[in-house]
C-alpha cells in the first residue's frame, strides 16, 4: 500500500519546514498547502539561511527567487525579489490569482504589495553582513588574471567578477553552507506538490537567478508519477532541467533514488573535473510513497517524515 502521508524537505533544516508540513498533512490537508507551510516556516526561521535573512548578492543585496507547484500542474514563480519575507506565498498569489507562472523583479513587489504583503528594510542579518563583509575583503583584494572577458564584468568598482568566488558555499572539508529549501509532499489523498525556495547562491551577479524559481530545473510536479526539487549550484541544475529529467526517469520506470542519481551523473559527466568544486542534491517523492535522494558531493542531507518517522535527517548517496 502506499506511503501516505509523506513529506521530505533538503538539508537538515527540513525539520522545520517538515514539522510545518506535518501539521497539513497529519490532518489530511492538501500538499499544496503542507508545502506553502514549510516554505513561511523556513522563511520564517533566522538560523537559516533562506529568506531575508539569507547572503546577499555581490552588490549587499538580498534578492529571493521562490516556486510552487501543485496537482494539477498548476505553477507559480517570483524571481530576483527584494524586501518581502514570505516568497514562497506571492509564488503560490501568481499561481492563483494571475495568468501568469512567473514574475520577477520589481514587478514581483509591485505584485506582492498590491496583495498585502509588507515593505520590509532593505538591511542585512547579522550573520549575513558578516559574511559579505568577508567576501568584500576578498573580492577587493584578490586580483583576478586571465579570466575571459564575458566573465569580467566590473559592477559598482568591485572589480572583475571573480568565478573563484562564486561558489563559496561549498568547503574544503565537505560542508556545504546551503541557502536553498525545497520540500515535496504526498498527502493523504494521495495528490502532490512541491516548493522550492531560496536566497541564492551567496555574493552571486546583481540580478542573477539559479534553478530554484524555475518550474522543470528547481521543481517538477506530475501527480502521475512524482515531485522532486534540489538544491545547489543553479547553474548546474538548469542545463540539465534537473527536476522534471528526474520526474520523466521516474516515469520510465526508476525509483526515486535511480532516477535522482541518474540526474547526478548526467551532470557530473559533462565536466567530472569541474563537478569537483560545486554541489547538486535531488530528493523525490513518487506517487507510491517511495522517496530517494542523491548528490554530486558528501554532504547532502534530507529530512523525512511519515506516519512512523518522524522529522529524521539522512544523508544523501553521493557521486564522488
Ligand atoms: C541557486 N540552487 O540559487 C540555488 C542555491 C542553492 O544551496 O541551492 N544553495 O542556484
Amino acid at each position: 500500500a502506499p506511503q501516505r502521508p509523506v513529506v521530505i524537505s533538503t538539508w537538515d533544516s527540513g525539520v522545520t519546514a517538515n514539522k510545518a508540513a506535518w501539521a497539513t498533512l497529519k490532518a489530511n490537508g492538501r500538499a499544496i498547502d503542507a508545502v506553502e507551510q514549510a516554505g513561511i516556516a523556513i522563511e520564517n526561521e533566522p538560523s537559516c539561511c533562506v529568506g531575508l535573512d539569507g547572503n546577499p548578492d555581490r552588490d549587499g543585496f538580498v534578492t529571493l527567487d521562490a516556486c510552487i507547484m501543485d496537482d494539477r500542474f498548476n505553477c507559480g514563480s517570483v524571481a530576483f525579489l527584494e524586501r518581502i519575507k514570505h516568497p514562497i506565498s506571492v509564488a503560490r498569489k501568481v499561481m492563483e490569482t494571475t495568468p501568469h507562472v512567473m514574475l520577477v523583479g520589481s514587478g514581483a513587489q509591485q505584485f506582492a504589495v498590491a496583495n498585502g504583503f509588507a515593505l520590509e528594510p532593505a538591511k542585512l542579518s547579522a550573520d549575513a553582513e558578516k559574511a559579505y563583509r568577508e567576501w568584500l575583503k576578498k573580492s577587493e583584494y584578490k586580483p583576478v588574471i586571465n579570466i575571459e572577458n564575458t566573465k569580467s564584468t566590473p559592477q559598482r568598482g568591485r572589480g572583475p567578477y571573480d568565478p573563484t568566488q562564486f561558489s563559496p558555499n561549498y568547503f574544503d572539508d565537505g560542508s556545504f553552507n546551503h541557502d536553498t529549501m525545497g520540500t515535496v509532499a504526498l498527502d493523504a489523498a494521495g495528490n502532490l506538490s512541491g516548493m522550492c525556495t531560496t536566497s541564492g547562491m551567496a555574493f552571486k551577479m546583481r540580478g542573477r537567478i539559479g534553478d530554484s524559481p524555475l518550474i522543470g530545473p528547481g521543481l517538477y510536479v506530475d501527480n502521475e508519477v512524482g515531485a522532486v526539487t534540489g538544491s545547489g549550484q543553479g547553474e548546474e541544475v538548469i542545463r540539465m532541467c534537473g527536476a522534471h529529467t528526474i520526474v520523466e526517469a521516474m516515469r520510465h520506470g526508476l525509483s526515486p533514488k535511480e532516477a535522482c542519481q541518474r540526474a547526478i551523473e548526467r551532470i557530473v559527466k559533462r565536466d567530472p573535473a569541474r563537478a569537483k568544486d560545486f554541489q547538486v542534491g535531488f530528493i523525490a517523492v513518487n506517487k507510491q510513497g517511495e522517496i530517494g535522494a542523491f548528490s554530486v558531493q558528501k554532504g547532502f542531507s534530507y529530512t523525512l517524515t511519515t506516519a512512523t518517522i518522524e522529522h529524521k535527517v539522512y544523508q544523501a548517496e553521493n557521486y564522488m
